[in-house]
């Protein structure tokens, strides 16, 4: 299969270096030949092609942007870059770079211990271990504040009780950072290990989206932990809605990659595809109209995106930022998909193409890390100096 070729209309490339261009170019590639050809199958079947994970730890996808413990050190726009690339593969396949990446080897990276760090993040980096990240409860998703779950200290333990939702690679992940409200009612994060008692995963089934991805819950009953599994490192929201902030940056980036994947499908089948006589659909005036929405659109989010990550290579990324780029750019995604579903009439809706799966797997990235209008609530708050949640 040849490589694909890129969607750059704003010659965008002249921005990136050469070191940015091969980061892109080794996701690009490994999503060609090793991803392209097995989804459509396992995303029929409803499963994670867990057998590719060792390979990302290889090309040092998993905690790119951190050093140390064997991580690869990219730039914040390198590990775009990848995510970009491996979303025009599958939403899937980049929700599990996200988790494993920005929400849990961040977290023990940033609040962890020696100990944790040295203990978790060498066989996470590698995709010798999994991990999980629990946050959203069955009754709190938009404002986890409120959650359920309790830790309480009893002498060198911690006693966990609660529930988890919705929560990517559950089932598969060997360590859960679980978040968790203690005595003095602040939220804090515990490392649970697969297979401690009192804790249990269930998967969820019946998707229409992310199929390619393991969607769990998880359920603590008076689940012992050691004390030291504590992140001591944090104490409140701050401590989780720090770990959003990495994931969400790579979604904002993730997304083109879904929409490109969109936009080239449906370009390609209105340039070939046929009605009233001998012309293409793509020299209709309404079907160029729908692909010049996309590129332009796809063109913009390019440029917040890489801007977004220029910020936060300077360490100057503000989350209200991270928090447009994720809004904008999963909106214009699934705009995107919809459009180029519409270009490729009754074909849009068979597997034979990538749109209506990209589309569907849209609609979960559209809720999850914060709903896109949770976002604009943000963006309100940081301009108007007013937060409208309650
Ligand atoms: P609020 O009172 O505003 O804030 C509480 C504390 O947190 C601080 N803070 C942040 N810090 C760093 N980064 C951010 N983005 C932050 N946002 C807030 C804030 O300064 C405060 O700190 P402190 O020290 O004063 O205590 O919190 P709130 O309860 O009013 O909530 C505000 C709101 C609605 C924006 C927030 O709750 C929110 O973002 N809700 C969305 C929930 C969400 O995104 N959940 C995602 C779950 S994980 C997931 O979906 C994974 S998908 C995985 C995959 O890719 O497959
Ligand atoms: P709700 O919060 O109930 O929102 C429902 C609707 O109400 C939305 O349209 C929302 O925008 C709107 N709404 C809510 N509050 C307001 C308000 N104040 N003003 C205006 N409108 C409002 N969570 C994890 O912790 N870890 C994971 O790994 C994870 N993975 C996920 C994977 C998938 C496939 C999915 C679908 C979700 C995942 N989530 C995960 C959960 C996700 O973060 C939540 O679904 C999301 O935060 C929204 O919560 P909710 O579904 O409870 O919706």
């Amino acid at each position: 299969m040849p490589s694909f070729p890129g969607v750059d209309y704003l010659d965008i490339d002249s921005f990136l270096s050469d070191e940015e261009k091969l980061a892109r170019q080794t996701a690009r590639q490994f999503v060609d030949e090793q991803l392209l050809p097995i989804i459509e199958e396992y995303n029929r079947e409803g499963k994670f092609p867990l057998q590719l994970v060792p390979q990302l730890g290889e090309l040092g996808f998993f905690g790119a942007s951190l050093t140390g413990y064997g991580c690869a050190g990219m730039s914040n726009v390198e590990y775009g870059l990848v995510t970009q690339e491996l979303e025009r593969g599958d939403s899937g396949l980049r929700s599990f770079i996200s988790v494993q990446s920005g929400l849990v080897m961040f977290p023990i990276y940033t609040f962890g211990t020696d100990a944790q760090k040295d203990r978790w993040l060498p066989p996470l980096q590698q995709g010798k271990a999994i991990g999980c990240f629990g946050l959203t409860e069955p009754q709190f998703g938009s404002n986890p504040g409120g959650m359920l779950t309790r830790a309480v200290k009893k002498g060198d333990s911690y006693i966990l009780n609660g529930e988890k939702m919705w929560i990517t690679n559950g089932s598969i992940a060997d360590v859960a950072v679980v978040w968790a409200k203690c005595e003095d009612e602040k939220i804090r994060g515990f490392l649970v290990e697969k297979g401690t008692p009192g804790f249990k995963t269930f998967d969820v089934h019946g998707k229409w989206s992310l199929r390619a991805s393991v969607t769990s819950g998880l359920a603590m009953t008076d689940c012992k932990i050691p004390a030291e599994n504590l992140l001591p490192g944090v104490v409140g929201l701050r401590g989780p809605f720090e770990c959003l902030n990495q994931a969400r940056y790579g979604i904002g980036w993730g997304a083109i990659g879904a929409a490109m994947a969109c936009y080239d499908a449906a370009l390609n089948y209105a340039k070939q595809r046929k009605q009233f006589g001998n012309k293409p659909i793509a020299s209709h005036q309404l079907v160029q109209e729908k692909l010049v929405w996309m590129i332009t659109e796809i063109s913009k989010a390019q440029l917040l995106a890489l801007q977004v990550g220029r910020l936060k290579d300077q360490g100057r990324a503000h989350p209200s930022q991270i928090s447009m780029l994720k809004m904008n750019n999963v909106g214009i995604a699934l705009e995107t998909a919809r459009k180029a579903r519409d270009i490729l009439g009754a074909n849009g809706i068979v597997d034979d193409y990538p749109i209506m799966r990209h589309m569907n797997n849209l609609e979960s990235v559209y809720t999850y890390e914060g709903t896109n209008d949770i976002h604009k609530l943000i963006i309100g708050e940081r301009i108007t100096g007013v937060a409208a949640y309650a």
